[in-house]
C-alpha cells in the first residue's frame, strides 16, 4: 500500500472500530433483542406501567442524559475530516516530523465555529470565527486553535472570563443572543482599549464570512519552533483559503439568520458532498530568536500582527477536507481542542494570553466532557500510541494490564519509562527567564492604537463604510450614552474622520480634534479588496426561469457555469418540472418560497418571452433581481430576460437604457445580451463578474428596495 495514503488513512482507520451500522434488530445496550419500542409493559393494557420493564428504562434513562454542557464559548460549530501535507521540510526551523516530508499526509480534523451564540444560534452573525485544527501526527496530537482574526482582544489570559461575560448575553434576561450589540459588551470595551485594534476587524467585514471556506485563519500569538539544532525561530501562523476571502453583506447576514441559520455549516457540509474539497494554504513569518526584539510593538502582545511589508508570509503546505464526519455528538462536539497540544519542534512563547489559554483547556473538558478520560474519545485520540500511569476515573476505557502503575519500578522493567536520553521526547525549550513575581503589565505592551489605525487605513472605501455602518448597528443598540461617548473617543484615538463618522451615525456631537495623529502607514495585505478574484468554483447561481424558458440560453449558460466550477439551481415558483419553449423539461431545484437570492452569489435570467411574462408578474421574481442587485451580486440576463431586470428596480446601470445589438455588455456585474445568440461571451463575461464576488461600485450610488 502506498506509505502515503496509510498516513491519511491512519485516523479514519482508528475511528472504524468504533463506527456501528444501523442493525436489522433494535437491541437493548445489553444486547437483548426487542419486539416491541412503542408500548411500554403495563398491567392491563389500561393498567400502571411496571417498574421491571427494562427497556422503558434504559431508552428513558438514556434520552434523560443526552446533553453534555455546551462549549462556554464557540458552543455553535461543524467539522470535517481531511489531510495536511508539507510542500518542502521545514527542517530548518523546525523538527516537528510532520513538517518534514512532503509525502506524509498527516490527517487532520478542522472545526470552524462562531463564539457567542449558542450552540442553536444563527451562522451569520457578526462574530469572530474559530479555527480549530487537530494533527493526527505520528508524535502525538498537535492542536493549532486559532480564529479567523489575526489579534485578540486582551492582552491577558486573566480578563478572558470578564471579556466573554460582557459579551455573552446579559446575566438577568438572558438577551441579546449570539450578538455583541449591548450595553455590557460596549461598557467593557469602552474601558478596555487594548481591544481596539480586535474590535476594527470585528466591526470589519471579516466578521461576516461568504463561507469558511473563504476566509482566513490566524494561530494569533507567537509560537516558537525549535530545530534539530535546538535553534529556535519565533513563528505566526495563517490558514490561506485558495478560493480567496469572501465576506457577506450585512443585510443579507439578517436575513440569511431566518431564512437558512445553517448557512456556513451547509455551505461547508455540501461543498465536501459535492466533491469541492476546502482547502487551506499553511503560512507562516519566521523571525530569528535575536531579532525578537527589533519590531516597534511586541511579539508577545497578541492585540498585534506582523505586518507583511516587514515579515512576509512564507507558504509551506496545504490542508484538504474532504470528508464530512459520520456523527455530530461523536466528533464535532466531542473534539477537545487545546493550545498545549504541541509536539517536539513546537513551543510556546510568554505571550501571557497563551500562557492563560495553556490552563484553560483541559479545564473546560472536564467538565464538558465530564472526567479525565476525554483523550479516549475516539475523535481525541491520537494515532501515535499512548502509555502511562495515568489511570481510573469516569468512563475509563482502556485496560491496562499488569500490575504496575507507577514510575520508577522494577517490575515491569521500569516500564513506561520516562527517558532524558530518548531523542524523541518532548523536550521544552530552554529559555532564559528571570525577573520579580509581580502583577503587572509590561510597557511595551501599552500601544493600543497604532495597529488599529493600521487596519483602517489599509481598508478601501467600501470596506470603511461598512465598518462605520456596523458600528452604528452595534453602538446604536446601546442604551448608556456614556458608553457610547467613551467608544467615541476610543475611535477617536483610531482615526479622527472615523471617530466624527461614528459619532455622527449614532447622534452624538463628533469630537473636535483627533486625540492621536494617524501615522498614514498602511498594509495592502489587510483588505479583503486585494484577495484573490480569479475563480468562480464552487459559487452559487440562481437560474430564474417558468414555462417557456429559452432552453438552448438556459442549458448552454448552466454548463459554461458548471465547467468553471460554479453550481447552477433552477428556482421557480413551483416545485416540479418546467418546459422550454421549444419542449425540453428541466427540474426546478428550489421554489422561491423556499429559497431566496441571499443563498446565491449571483442570479442568471435565460430569455423566452412565456417565461418572462411570467416572472414579470411574480413579486419573488423581481425581489429576487433587486436583492441581487442591492448585495452587489453578480446578475446576467440573455434574450428576454433583460426585460425582467428593467422591470426590476436595477439603478444606475446605462446599459439597461440602451440595446445591445447582439453584444454582450457588462457594467457594474451585469451582464446582458439582447438580440444576439453569443452566449458564450455572455457566459465568460458573467463568470468574470462572479468572480469579483461583489460590484460594491453599485452600493455607495445606487439606492434599491430589497
Ligand atoms: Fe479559546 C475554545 C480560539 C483565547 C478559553 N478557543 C476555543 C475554540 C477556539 C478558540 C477556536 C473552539 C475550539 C473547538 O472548536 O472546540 N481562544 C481562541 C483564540 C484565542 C482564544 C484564537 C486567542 C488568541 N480561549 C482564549 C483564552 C481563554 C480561552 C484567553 C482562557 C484563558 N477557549 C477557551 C475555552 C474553550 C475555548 C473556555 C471553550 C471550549 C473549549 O475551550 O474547548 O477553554
Amino acid at each position: 500500500m502506498n506509505p502515503d495514503n496509510n498516513s491519511e488513512q491512519k485516523k479514519n482507520e482508528s475511528l472504524e472500530m468504533f463506527r456501528r451500522e444501523t442493525g436489522e434488530n433494535l437491541t437493548t445496550n445489553q444486547g437483548v433483542i426487542i419486539d416491541d419500542t412503542n408500548n411500554s409493559l403495563k398491567a392491563g393494557e389500561r393498567g400502571p406501567t411496571l417498574m421491571e420493564d427494562f427497556h422503558f428504562r434504559e431508552k428513558m434513562t438514556h434520552f434523560d442524559h443526552e446533553r453534555i454542557p455546551e462549549r462556554v464559548v464557540h458552543a455553535r460549530g461543524s467539522a470535517a475530516h481531511g489531510y495536511f501535507q508539507v510542500y518542502e521540510s521545514m527542517a530548518e526551523y523546525t523538527k516537528a516530523k510532520f513538517l518534514q516530508d512532503p509525502a506524509v499526509k498527516t490527517p487532520v480534523f478542522v472545526r470552524f465555529s462562531t463564539v457567542v451564540g449558542f450552540r442553536g444560534s444563527a451562522d451569520t452573525v457578526r462574530d469572530v470565527r474559530g479555527f480549530a485544527t487537530k494533527f493526527y501526527t505520528e508524535e502525538g496530537n498537535y492542536d493549532l486553535v486559532g480564529n479567523n482574526m489575526p489579534v485578540f482582544f486582551i492582552q491577558d489570559g486573566i480578563k478572558f472570563p470578564d471579556l466573554v461575560h460582557s459579551v455573552k448575553p446579559e446575566p438577568h434576561n438572558e438577551m441579546p443572543q449570539a450578538s455583541a450589540a449591548h450595553d455590557n459588551f460596549w461598557d467593557f470595551i469602552s474601558l478596555m482599549p487594548e481591544s481596539m485594534h480586535m474590535i476594527m476587524w470585528v466591526l470589519s467585514d471579516r466578521a461576516l464570512p461568504r463561507s469558511y471556506r473563504m476566509m482566513e485563519g490566524f494561530g494569533v500569538h507567537t509560537f516558537r519552533w525549535i530545530n534539530e539544532q535546538g535553534k529556535a525561530h519565533l513563528v505566526k501562523l495563517h490558514w490561506r483559503p485558495p478560493l480567496g476571502m469572501h465576506s457577506l453583506v450585512w443585510d443579507e447576514t439578517q436575513k440569511l439568520a431566518g431564512k437558512d441559520p445553517d448557512f456556513n455549516r451547509r455551505d461547508l457540509w455540501d461543498a465536501i458532498e459535492m466533491g469541492n474539497y476546502p482547502e487551506f494554504e499553511l503560512g507562516v513569518q519566521l523571525v530569528a530568536e535575536e531579532d525578537a526584539d527589533k519590531f516597534d510593538f511586541d511579539l508577545l502582545d497578541p492585540t498585534k500582527l506582523i505586518p507583511e511589508e516587514l515579515v512576509p508570509v512564507k507558504i509551506i503546505g496545504k490542508m484538504t477536507l474532504n470528508r464530512n464526519p459520520d456523527n455530530f455528538f461523536a466528533e464535532t462536539e466531542q473534539v477537545a481542542f487545546h493550545p498545549g497540544h504541541v509536539v517536539p519542534g513546537i513551543d510556546f512563547s510568554n505571550d501571557p494570553l497563551l500562557q492563560g489559554r495553556l490552563f484553560s483547556y483541559t479545564d473546560t473538558q472536564l467538565i464538558r466532557l465530564g472526567g479525565p478520560n476525554f483523550a479516549e474519545l475516539p475523535i481525541n485520540r491520537p494515532v501515535a500510541p499512548t502509555h502511562n500511569n495515568q489511570r481510573d476515573g469516569y468512563s475509563r476505557q482502556t485496560i491496562d494490564k499488569g500490575q504496575v502503575n507507577y514510575f520508577p519500578n522494577s517490575r515491569a522493567g521500569g516500564c513506561p519509562m520516562a527517558n532524558p536520553e530518548n531523542m524523541r521526547a518532548y523536550t521544552h525549550y530552554a529559555e532564559k527567564v528571570e525577573g520579580l513575581k509581580i502583577r503587572k503589565r509590561s510597557d511595551s505592551f501599552k500601544d493600543h492604537f497604532s495597529q488599529a489605525t493600521l487596519f483602517w487605513n489599509s481598508l478601501s472605501e467600501v470596506e470603511q463604510a461598512h465598518l462605520v455602518s456596523a458600528s452604528h448597528f452595534e453602538l446604536g443598540k446601546v442604551e448608556d450614552k456614556q458608553i457610547q461617548e467613551r467608544m467615541v473617543d476610543l475611535f477617536n484615538h483610531v482615526d479622527h474622520e472615523l471617530a466624527k463618522r461614528v459619532a455622527k451615525g449614532i447622534g452624538l456631537s463628533p469630537p473636535t480634534e483627533p486625540a492621536l495623529e494617524n501615522h498614514g502607514h498602511r498594509s495592502p495585505s489587510l483588505s479583503m479588496e486585494n484577495t484573490v478574484k480569479n475563480t468562480v468554483k464552487s459559487r452559487q447561481v440562481a437560474i430564474l426561469a417558468a414555462d417557456g424558458f429559452d432552453g438552448t440560453q438556459l442549458m448552454q449558460m448552466k454548463q459554461a457555469l458548471q465547467d468553471a466550477g460554479a453550481s447552477a439551481k433552477i428556482v421557480s415558483k413551483f416545485g416540479g418540472m418546467i418546459t422550454s419553449a421549444s419542449g425540453e423539461q428541466v427540474k426546478v431545484d428550489k421554489m422561491f418560497i423556499a429559497t431566496g437570492s441571499i443563498m446565491y452569489d449571483a442570479i442568471y435570467v435565460p430569455g423566452g418571452r412565456e417565461s418572462i411574462e411570467t416572472l414579470k408578474q411574480e413579486g419573488d421574481a423581481i425581489h429576487f433581481i433587486n436583492e441581487a442587485f442591492r448585495h452587489c451580486k453578480a446578475i446576467a440576463a440573455t434574450g428576454e430576460g433583460v426585460e425582467l431586470l428593467k422591470a426590476s428596480s436595477i439603478q444606475g446601470v446605462s446599459l439597461l437604457e440602451s440595446d445591445s445589438n447582439g453584444q454582450v455588455q457588462s457594467e457594474k456585474g451585469v451582464v446582458t445580451l439582447t438580440g444576439g445568440s453569443d452566449i458564450h461571451s455572455a457566459a465568460e463575461a458573467f463568470i468574470q463578474a462572479i468572480a469579483q464576488h461583489r460590484h460594491w461600485v453599485r452600493e455607495q450610488k445606487e439606492r434599491v428596495p430589497a
